[in-house]
C-alpha cells in the first residue's frame, strides 16, 4: 500500500551533514560468489556465453566483481576516465565512469577509496549496469556502498525495470566517508538488469558518488504476518543485506511504497533522511539479528499501516534502546498508534541495552498508522549521526471484556 503524507511536523534539522575523506575502516569483503552455470549441454552454453554477457544467478550475497576489483586494460583508460562499454569485467557502463584506485586526487582532495581497493566514480548522467538470473515475483533488496565526492545535493537513481527509485545520498553517516544504501524490487522477470546511475549535471563533468560493493539479498513477502502479531516484520528479522566487514549498518532511504521496501511492511517517510538497519553482528539489538537505529531525529521517520476495528483497543508494544555504537546520552522515541502518542525517554551509555514499552489505543479506523521517531538528534563522538534503537514491534488487540459487560 502507499502510504501519503507525513507525519508529526518536523523542526528543520540543526544537525550537520558532512563529508569527510577519511579511510574507511575496516576491510573489504573480496569473496565473489561462483558464477552460474548452465544445466544445459557445453555447446549451447558456450553459445549463450558468446552470444551475451554473463548472467549472474542470484543469491543473497556479492554481485560478480562487485568491488570493481577487476579493473579495464590501461588501454580502455583515458587517465582514470573508462573508456569501453564492456571495459570493466561483468558490468556494462555508459556515461562518465571513472576507475578510482586508493590514493587518487581529485584537486586537493584524496577520494576515499581504501587502501588497496578499487570503485568507480560515477559522473554526469553515468549510469553501472549488471543483468541478473532473478525468481519471478520474489522481493530483493540490493545493498550498495557509495561515498559523495564533490556535489552537494548528490542523488543516485537506482532501477530494476519498470521499477525505479531515487536515493538521496547528500547526508554522510559515517566517519569514513562511505555509507551502505538499500533498495528494494519485485522481480517481474526472470532477467533484469540492475542500474545504477547518476542523474545529476554537475559543472564539472567528473563530479559524482564513488560506488564500491553491490550486493542483493531476497527479502520475506511484505505481505507476511505472524500469528501473535498484527504487524508485518515487527521484529526487523528481515531486512537488506549487510557486507559483512561494514561495522556501520545499512541506511534505508524514503520509501513510502511499503510494498517495495528493504524492510518488508515498513515505510520510511522523510524528504531525505533515512533510518539505518543494524545487525547483531556489530551492534547491540534487542532482539534476534536486527533493529533499527533512528539517525536522522523528527525529519525521518518509521510507519506502517494495519487493518483495524474501528472503536476496538489494541496494544502497541515494543523495545527502545541503543545499538551499543557509542551514542550516548538522553534518547528518546515519540510513537504514535491512531490518536494516541508517548514519549519513550530512554537514557543511553552507548554500550547496549533497552527497555520495553507499551501503548495502548482505540483505533478510530480501519487503518491505524503506527510511527516512530527520534524525538531528538544525536551525535556520536565521532560527529555522526546516531539514535535510539526499535526492536520487536508487536501490536495486539486487547479483549475489554469487563467493559462490555458493564454495558450488557
Ligand atoms: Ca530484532
Amino acid at each position: 500500500m502507499k502510504i501519503n503524507g507525513l507525519v508529526p511536523p518536523a523542526p528543520p534539522c540543526t544537525c550537520s551533514s558532512r563529508a569527510t575523506t577519511q579511510k574507511a575502516e575496516g576491510e573489504r569483503l573480496r569473496t565473489e560468489p561462483v558464477m552460474a552455470t548452465s544445466k544445459r549441454s557445453v555447446a549451447l552454453f558456450v553459445l549463450i556465453f558468446v552470444a551475451a554477457p554473463a548472467v549472474f544467478a542470484v543469491t543473497d550475497g556479492l554481485l560478480l566483481n562487485s568491488h570493481f576489483e577487476q579493473g579495464p586494460d590501461k588501454s580502455e583508460l583515458n587517465g582514470t576516465r573508462v573508456l569501453g562499454r564492456y571495459s570493466i569485467p561483468h558490468w556494462e557502463i555508459s556515461g562518465f565512469v571513472e576507475y578510482i584506485e586508493s590514493g587518487q586526487q581529485q584537486d586537493d582532495m584524496i577520494l576515499p577509496v581504501p587502501e588497496g581497493e578499487r570503485a568507480v566514480r560515477l559522473g554526469n548522467d553515468a549510469t553501472i549496469r549488471q543483468q541478473l538470473a532473478v525468481t519471478r515475483h520474489t522481493y530483493y533488496s540490493i545493498t550498495f556502498g557509495a561515498a559523495r565526492t564533490c556535489a552537494q545535493a548528490e542523488k543516485l537513481n537506482v532501477s530494476v525495470t519498470p521499477e525505479s527509485g531515487v536515493l538521496p545520498i547528500q547526508t554522510v553517516y559515517t566517519s569514513s566517508g562511505w555509507d551502505s544504501y538499500s533498495w528494494a524490487f519485485k522481480a517481474k522477470h526472470t532477467t533484469v538488469w540492475l542500474s545504477i546511475h547518476n542523474p545529476g549535471h554537475e559543472e564539472n563533468p567528473a563530479c559524482g558518488p564513488l560506488i564500491d560493493g553491490v550486493a542483493i539479498k531476497a527479502l520475506r513477502s511484505p505481505h507476511h504476518v505472524k500469528a501473535d502479531n498484527m504487524l508485518r516484520n515487527g521484529d526487523f528479522e528481515d531486512g537488506p543485506y549487510i557486507f559483512p566487514n561494514t561495522p556501520w549498518g545499512v541506511l534505508v532511504p524514503p520509501i513510502t511504497e511499503d510494498e517495495h521496501s528493504p524492510l518488508p511492511g515498513w515505510a520510511i517517510m522523510s524528504d531525505t533522511k533515512v533510518v539505518k538497519y543494524v545487525d547483531a553482528a556489530h551492534h547491540a539489538v534487542p532482539r534476534g539479528g536486527g533493529a533499527v537505529e533512528l539517525v536522522a531525529g523528527r525529519e525521518c521517520a518509521l510507519v506502517q499501516e494495519v487493518r483495524t476495528v474501528p472503536g476496538s483497543s489494541y496494544r502497541l508494544s515494543f523495545s527502545v534502546g541503543d545499538a551499543g555504537n557509542g551514542c550516548d546520552g538522553y534518547l528518546a522515541v515519540d510513537a504514535y498508534a491512531s490518536r494516541a502518542k508517548l514519549n519513550v525517554p530512554y537514557e543511553s551509555q552507548g554500550k547496549g541495552g533497552y527497555k520495553r514499552v507499551e501503548l495502548e489505543f482505540v483505533a478510530d479506523a480501519d487503518l491505524t498508522r503506527v510511527v516512530f521517531h527520534s524525538a531528538n538528534y544525536h551525535m556520536k563522538p565521532d560527529a555522526t549521526l546516531c539514535g535510539p534503537v526499535v526492536d520487536d514491534v508487536s501490536l495486539v488487540p486487547v479483549h475489554k471484556h469487563a467493559a462490555r459487560r458493564l454495558r450488557m
